[in-house]
């Protein structure tokens, strides 16, 4: 079937994906003094500077049902993928969406996934239903091959304030990441929540545990896609030790988008890889 349309919301850190229908919908990132859609035009480094120096509260929220319908268009067939609903309320305004959408447009059909993650995991679940979709694939086998795949995240966050601060993780857990040249490794748990992992001292040890914890989530050689916060140098160091170790993993890297620079932080990273 390759009349699918795939919608993803503003955390998967892409605003376009080549070769199939595409949409996404904005989470949104607020201050008292500043909003910040995350849209194709946002400048997130100019985002993730303000927000550096400003000391009073941030927040985010989530897309609307109308946000979900616009990005669902005119299509008759949609598979969606949303940042984890154990964090986020996009997963179930996407449901509200899709009620409406399929009372309204009759014969259309519209799956949302509850990727239990973000950032560059969904954009691998969202690379496999495009490549299921463009071998011919019926609605029913892309889902089944979707929910076949294995795909794992990891994060390295130098600061957790802003997770911290907006209740996705305990006080605790953060305190780690607070101190100078500390970086937190965690992953999403099966549940779809932060799962601390190790502290690192320093960017170096940090990609080198990094490395190992990939390994012990089962990564074998594969797909690997980095996203970083305005930390290029530490996105390509680690893509290199990744195939140093494994010749023939597929590693691209990009930048992080609005919703995931806010809570990744500064120099923060996500790795989504196959596993
Ligand atoms: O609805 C909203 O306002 C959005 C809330 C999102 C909260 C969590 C975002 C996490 C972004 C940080 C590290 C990766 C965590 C993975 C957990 C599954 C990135």
């Amino acid at each position: 079937m390759n009349n699918i349309k795939i919608v993803l919301d503003s955390s998967a850190n892409i605003t376009q994906l080549d070769g199939v229908d595409f949409a996404f919908a904005p989470l949104t990132i607020e201050t008292k003094e500043r909003s910040f859609v995350d849209d194709a035009s946002l400048d997130v480094a100019e985002m993730v500077e303000f927000l550096y120096n400003y000391k009073d509260r941030s927040s985010t929220s989530c897309p609307n049902a109308a946000d979900w319908l616009d990005a669902f268009g005119d299509a008759q067939n949609i598979i969606c993928i949303t940042i984890t609903g154990s964090l986020s309320g996009s997963y179930s305004t996407a449901c509200t969406a899709k009620r409406l959408y399929e009372a309204k447009n009759e014969g259309s059909r519209v799956e949302i996934i509850d990727s239990l993650s973000t950032g560059p995991e969904i954009v691998l679940m969202a690379e496999k239903v495009r490549e299921l979709a463009m071998a011919d694939r019926s609605f029913d086998e892309i889902l089944d091959g979707l929910r076949a795949y294995g795909t794992q995240l990891l994060f390295v966050l130098e600061s957790m304030k802003n997770l911290a601060n907006n209740g996705r993780v305990s006080k605790l857990a953060a305190k780690a990441a607070g101190l100078l040249g500390i970086r937190a490794i965690g992953k999403a748990s099966d549940r779809g929540t932060l799962e601390m992992l190790s502290k690192n001292r320093g960017s170096e040890k940090a990609l080198e545990a990094t490395v190992e914890h990939i390994k012990e989530m089962g990564f074998v050689g594969g797909k690997v896609r980095i996203d970083h916060c305005l930390n290029p140098d530490a996105a390509e160091a680690l893509a290199k030790k990744i195939k140093d170790a494994f010749p023939a993993a597929l590693v691209t890297v990009a930048e992080c988008r609005g919703l995931c620079s806010f809570y990744a932080e500064m120099g923060g990273l996500l790795i989504g890889f196959e596993a």
